[in-house]
């Protein structure tokens, strides 16, 4: 076992602060991403809470505020599991850079993206325990890790609208597959926004603050946002940029892996596909460049939280073949084609079509 419980074979883009990936064939075929190979970003040091000392202080926009320990979470509101897939926003981050320098960011290829199945209590229960006043618009949540890179120096933070804060979906959650939270995905207690960005699943919260505005934590107001390719990132400030929340629809192809020489003939090819509250409505997969599409069969949908494993098999031609696949969601709307008109300076969001170069062999 490598660091924080992870498999050997993690990419390892930071040590410190942590940040990994796993490798594109350790994501393949399995709804259920095991904790060791959970992507895990960090933008500070994880820190190492006692579970008996951790309180989780609701306030701001209230009627009345609470100061809740585990056992009072656990006892005090129902128990709900479900199953979501968390996606960073700088997922496949790699395929902006192969069009232009991006500095100072992770090169996430396939795998900033996994799926757990969570269990703790519904934000909402919480929320209609401490009862919303009227001016309560957004949901703030704050962490006790400080990232260096923030600016001025602050702990962790961000925020979702109060509607999404009363979908039954986002959890206040202990446990992960099955066992206790553990310290590296935000243990004792985190957010989990299934549908948004990973960005707003705050790990390690203990403050939950009803406001008139989205919070303006660093990572709030300044990060996470998709900027004109033309902006500098050093002179943005709070504000600029689009906001990032709800994610779109993205897909990529974890099977055979990119730059594989195998047998030519029949080849099964697997990936995901994710649409957050969306969802996927079909994956298309081209031998051809997208001339010409064949559709792949989409897992049964058990949880709608959750990303769509999807296979298909095609007969791969001897010598170079690129694979591409590309997903639909419920609204009809598709990945954009290429990653060159989607390039930002921070190399958020890239929903290009997914792309692999293989090798048949005779
Ligand atoms: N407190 C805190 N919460 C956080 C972060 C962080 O750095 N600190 N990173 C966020 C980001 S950008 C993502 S993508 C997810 C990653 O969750 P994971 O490490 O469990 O995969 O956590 C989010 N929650
Ligand atoms: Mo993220």
């Amino acid at each position: 076992m490598s660091r924080w419980g992870k498999r050997e074979d993690m990419i390892v883009h930071e040590a410190e602060p942590y940040n990994a990936e796993p490798p594109p064939r350790a994501l393949a075929d399995r709804a259920l991403t095991p904790v060791d190979t959970f992507y895990s970003r960090n933008h500070g040091p994880i820190p190492r809470l006692d579970p008996r000392a951790w309180r989780l202080s609701v306030d701001g926009e209230v009627e009345r505020e609470l100061a809740l320990s585990l056992s009072d979470l656990r006892s005090g509101f129902e128990h709900r599991t479900l199953t979501a897939t968390l996606q960073c926003a700088g997922n496949r981050r790699a395929g902006l850079i192969e069009v232009g320098d991006i500095p100072g960011e992770a090169p996430w290829g396939s795998g900033a993206i996994s799926t757990a199945e969570w269990t703790g209590v519904r934000l909402a229960d919480v929320l209609g325990a401490a009862g919303l006043g009227p001016r309560a618009a957004h949901v703030a949540f704050a962490a006790p890790d400080v990232a260096a890179e923030a600016d001025p120096p602050q702990p962790y933070g961000g925020s979702i609208p109060v509607a999404k804060a009363l979908a039954g979906e986002v959890l206040l959650a202990w446990g992960m597959n099955g066992a206790p939270l553990p310290a590296v995905h935000g243990g004792p207690v985190r957010v989990v926004v299934p549908g948004h960005i990973g960005a707003r699943s705050v790990k390690w919260v203990h403050r939950v603050t009803a406001q008139e505005r989205p919070s303006d934590n660093y990572f709030q107001a300044t990060v996470y946002r998709l900027l004109t390719a033309d902006a500098d990132p050093s002179a943005t400030g709070p504000g600029d940029g689009l906001s990032l929340g709800p994610v779109a629809v993205n897909a990529d192809i974890l099977r055979p892996g990119d730059g594989e020489v195998l047998p030519a003939g029949a080849t099964e090819i697997s990936g995901y596909a994710f649409a957050g509250e969306r969802g996927v409505a079909r994956v298309d997969v081209s031998l051809d460049l997208g001339d010409s599409w064949v559709q792949a069969d989409l897992d049964e949908r058990a949880d709608p939280w959750a990303w769509r494993l999807w296979r298909v098999t095609l007969d791969l031609p001897v010598g170079p073949a690129v694979i591409t696949a590309r997903a639909w969601d419920t609204a009809a709307a598709c990945q954009p084609e290429s990653a060159r008109h989607l390039w930002n300076p921070k190399g958020y969001v890239n929903n290009s079509w997914a792309r692999i170069h293989v090798i048949g062999r005779d």
